[in-house]
């Protein structure tokens, strides 16, 4: 299947507390990901990056929250670009720190909302980021994303009103390795389908995603990847300041890659996290552009697989 595929740079880094996110887009492009993708026959167009809407917001009464205004200012610009996606269109979003999340996310519901469709987030990452003004201890904004998008806490007045919340039933995280006493509250109290990593090396990846693809299937959803670099295990994927050891290797990576392929639901994603600062001569753009070009039907073989 040929895409229409919009790249939309999000260079965001003041959700997270080590500087350098704001140069992921680049070196996504450096890496080549336009160029990956139009190998795949997809049309590609790179719409640029967006900047943060300036405003001034109510303070929080939260001392540890860092840089609100333009943590606010970022997340009110993301929605915007992302509602001006056209309906057709398969967006990119090229991180940027994992707060992009809060502007990409509601976007794509609004729009999965006027399609008459839900919406479906697969979270990869090694954190849940379900944080909220009130919980943060670190005052990192991009551990809180998900508690704004599925409305779950109060983000007003700072952050804009959702313009459609995502059922956290429809949402399913994978990765999972570092979970702070608060987020633990929240997921148990919580119908996120959550697959951690010990989960996975007892009983593999395989179970729970392709029952979430399923689920997505059966209700003619759309498909939202959010994908944190630090979902992958650090010894292959090193550029990113929340590294945490254990994290999915290059095969089950690439496997979940092949899988949202073969599903055909894929309809957004956010490349989040990359921190090109900390990379190694490029290996970890190279190797993020590598599991975006398999999302997008890179395959071994000319012919389905048989499972
Ligand atoms: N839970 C920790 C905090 O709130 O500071 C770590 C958050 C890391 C978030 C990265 C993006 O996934
Ligand atoms: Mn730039
Ligand atoms: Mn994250
Ligand atoms: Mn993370």
């Amino acid at each position: 299947m040929t895409r229409d595929i919009t790249l939309i740079g999000a260079p965001v880094e003041t959700g997270a507390w080590r500087r350098g996110c704001l140069m992921g887009p680049d070196a996504l492009r450096t890496a080549g990901l336009a160029r990956a993708l139009r190998e795949l026959g997809h049309d590609v167009t790179d719409a640029g990056d967006v900047a943060p809407i300036a405003a001034e917001v109510k303070p929080t009464d939260n001392p540890a929250i860092r840089d609100l205004d333009l943590c606010a200012g970022w997340v009110r610009a993301l929605q915007e670009a992302g509602n001006r996606v056209a309906a057709d269109a398969t967006p990119i979003f090229m991180g940027g720190d994992h707060l992009m999340a809060a502007g990409t996310v509601p976007a794509m519901a609004a729009r999965a909302e006027a399609a008459g469709k839900p919406l479906f987030v697969l979270w990869l990452d090694a954190h849940p980021d379900i944080h909220d003004f009130v919980s943060t201890e670190s005052g990192n904004l991009h551990g809180t994303p998900v508690a704004y998008f599925t409305g779950r806490s109060d983000f007003a007045p700072q952050f804009p009103d959702l313009p459609a919340a995502v059922d956290p039933a429809n949402i399913c995280m994978i990765g999972l390795r570092s979970v702070d006493p608060y987020e633990k509250a929240a997921l148990a109290a919580s119908p996120i389908d959550v697959t951690d990593m010990r989960a996975i090396d007892e009983h593999g990846l395989a179970t729970p995603l392709r029952a979430f693809l399923d689920r997505v299937e059966a209700a003619d959803g759309h498909l939202h990847v959010s994908f944190d670099v630090d979902f992958l295990d650090p010894a292959i994927a090193p550029a990113v300041g929340t590294t945490v050891p254990g994290g999915a290797t290059f095969r089950e990576a690439h496997l979940v890659m092949e899988w949202l392929h073969d599903s055909g639901r894929v309809t957004s994603l956010d490349l989040a996290e990359l921190n090109p600062f900390l990379d190694e001569r490029g290996r970890t753009a190279l190797l993020m552009v590598d599991f975006v070009a398999s999302l997008f039907g890179k395959s071994v073989l000319d012919r389905p697989n048989r499972s």
